[in-house]
């Protein structure tokens, strides 16, 4: 049992969804949160980094900073995809070393898997295959991450850990149409349909690939029981336990939103991995389960889009 009283957080990438959530998360523990600003420091300049560590010598750090979108995205920016997050990772963890962090959490993603893994995916599938192509910049700066967390173990006995989330959505989404992931992209595409009275909304790809989706908030309180509850150089699964085809997940969207007009396939945009749900009895052996139902969580993410359209 790690306990996080009294101690200085930082969570990196504090304005993004994951890390938005994880401060959220961090307000019920007695512990003091450390944020910086984009604007203030940029992860990805060694110096500033090292020279903001100098500075504030954190107990504990997540590591939830990091480019990310949807498959779109992903596909089309490799070089911001695997170098900023590569060099995020190195600056971030080597700092948090050299400054005398007792406990790092760095945060993955279900993408490391190879592309055709072994259903439910366990942690022991990583680099057991070749990866989907759509993200494989992303999925590769990931694994670095995870090897450098081992490694800070291996050489030094470093307490950093990492996880691997599945899909995420929840509050704090990146609702842009295109470099969206899929959850904020549909809740988006089918509300406008509804208000313009558009008789159909175009979903990406066959409709055939399935997805596991976890609320951001289930995986904040995930994350907080890792760091208390976990410390080995082995990667730990989040995720919600069962998936869903797109196809019948935009249905659920439409339902949602209320969009009552034909869903319609582009088959010239990419489906990316076929399937990637993911094994989560190592996490579950430890005493965490997930809380929050598909149906429920996307309900309050759309009340959150609409709060932002102000
Ligand atoms: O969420 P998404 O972009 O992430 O796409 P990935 C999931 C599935 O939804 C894919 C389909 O099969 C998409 O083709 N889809 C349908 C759409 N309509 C849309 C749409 O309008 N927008 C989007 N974005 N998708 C990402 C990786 O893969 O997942 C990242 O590229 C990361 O590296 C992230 O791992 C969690 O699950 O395909």
């Amino acid at each position: 049992m790690f306990d996080l009283k009294h101690r200085r957080v930082f969570v990196a990438g504090h304005r993004g969804m994951v890390g938005s959530a994880i401060v959220r998360r961090l307000g019920t523990v007695d512990c003091q949160v450390l944020t910086v600003p984009r604007s203030s420091l940029d992860l990805t300049r060694q110096s500033d980094v090292e020279d903001w560590f100098q500075a504030n010598k954190p107990d504990v750090v997540v590591l939830a900073a990091a480019k990310v979108g949807g498959i779109h995205a992903n596909n089309v920016r490799p070089v911001d995809f695997l170098a900023d997050n590569l060099s995020m990772e190195l600056n971030v963890v080597r700092s948090s070393f050299e400054h005398g962090c007792k406990k790092l959490l760095f945060l993955g993603s279900t993408c490391i898997y190879p592309k055709f893994a072994k259903q439910p995916i366990a942690e022991s599938e990583l680099l057991t295959g070749p990866l989907e192509p759509t993200n494989e910049w992303y999925a590769i700066a990931k694994i670095a991450g995870i090897k450098l967390c081992q490694a800070f173990r291996k050489q030094y006995g470093s307490h950093f850990i990492s996880a691997m989330p599945t899909n995420l959505y929840g509050p704090g989404d990146n609702y842009h149409p295109e470099d969206s992931h899929v959850v904020a992209a549909l809740i988006r595409r089918f509300h406008e349909a509804k208000l313009s009275n558009a008789e159909e909304v175009v979903v990406w790809g066959t409709g055939m690939p399935r997805r596991e989706f976890l609320h951001v908030d289930d995986l904040a309180d995930a994350c907080i029981f890792l760091l208390e509850n976990y410390s080995e150089g082995e990667i730990v699964n989040i995720g919600w336990g069962s998936d869903i085809a797109i196809g019948e997940f935009a249905e659920l969207i439409a339902d949602i939103v209320n969009f009552q007009g034909r869903i319609v396939f582009d088959h010239s945009r990419p489906d990316g991995t076929p399937r990637k749900l993911v094994d989560t009895s190592r996490l579950n052996s430890l005493g965490w389960h997930p809380n929050i139902k598909l149906r429920k969580g996307l309900e309050l993410t759309y009340q959150d889009f609409l709060g932002t359209l102000g």
